[in-house]
């Protein structure tokens, strides 16, 4: 059997949720293929520093050529391509060992941040094409999803074959019952999302210089 080359990541449900979108989404694509090639999906603890170890372990298995990870960013009114991981751990809640780490780098001594290294203006556009809402956005926050981001940027710094970023995801419709008023995505809308965000990354090695694909 050919060795799975997509990483999907998610994860575990945090916050008091029982659900996880990004969990859901990375289980769902496990085992299938997307333009021809086999997916892998994983989904990680919402946990400083474990969510990394995770990542490592997966990459490491997997060895993919395109990570994407998601995770769920409630209130969202987009499927939003992250376009930076900032060096920055400031948490507003405890994560799901307990831990709050403020005003902390994610690694000690690297750089204040790295880009994305997905074609996020292509994968906006495409998103749209099909009927979906989606954004470019310029945080992906300073709790564990900015921190998985950056831990993988980081990794790939030593994998320069593997391209890979961040996506975050809205709530899904049971979530948003509990929480009146705000968006939410139907999960058939959302692995179509992740779908064609992995096809759209597969077929722009270089991302389109358009203009709009941000919200803010
Ligand atoms: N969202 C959180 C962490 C896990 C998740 O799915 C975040 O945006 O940091």
């Amino acid at each position: 059997m050919q060795a799975p080359t997509i990483l999907v990541t998610g994860f575990e449900p945090f916050g008091g949720e029982s659900i996880n979108p990004s969990a859901e989404i990375a289980r769902r694509l496990d085992g299938g293929m997307v333009e021809g090639r086999r997916v892998a999906g994983r989904v990680l603890s919402c946990a400083f520093g474990r969510a990394r170890e995770e990542l490592l372990v997966a990459l490491a298995d997997v060895a993919p050529v395109l990570v994407v990870a998601l995770g769920q960013a409630g209130g969202r009114r987009e499927v939003s391509l992250e376009r930076v991981a900032i060096n920055v751990d400031d948490a507003r809640i405890a994560d799901n060992a307990g831990a709050q780490p403020i005003d902390r780098p994610v690694v000690a001594g690297g750089p204040v941040a790295y880009w994305s290294t997905l074609p996020i203006k292509a994968i906006v556009a495409a998103l749209r094409a099909a009927g979906l809402p989606a954004a470019v956005s310029q945080s992906a926050g300073t709790f564990v999803c900015n921190h998985l981001f950056f831990g993988l940027m980081h990794a790939l710094e030593r994998r320069p074959a593997a391209r890979g970023g961040f996506v975050h995801v809205p709530w899904l419709p049971e979530q948003a019952a509990r929480h009146p008023g705000e968006f939410a995505l139907p999960l058939a809308d959302q692995l179509r999302a992740i779908e064609l965000v992995i096809a759209t990354a597969l077929k722009t090695p270089t991302d389109a210089a358009l203009a709009g694909g941000a919200l803010s």
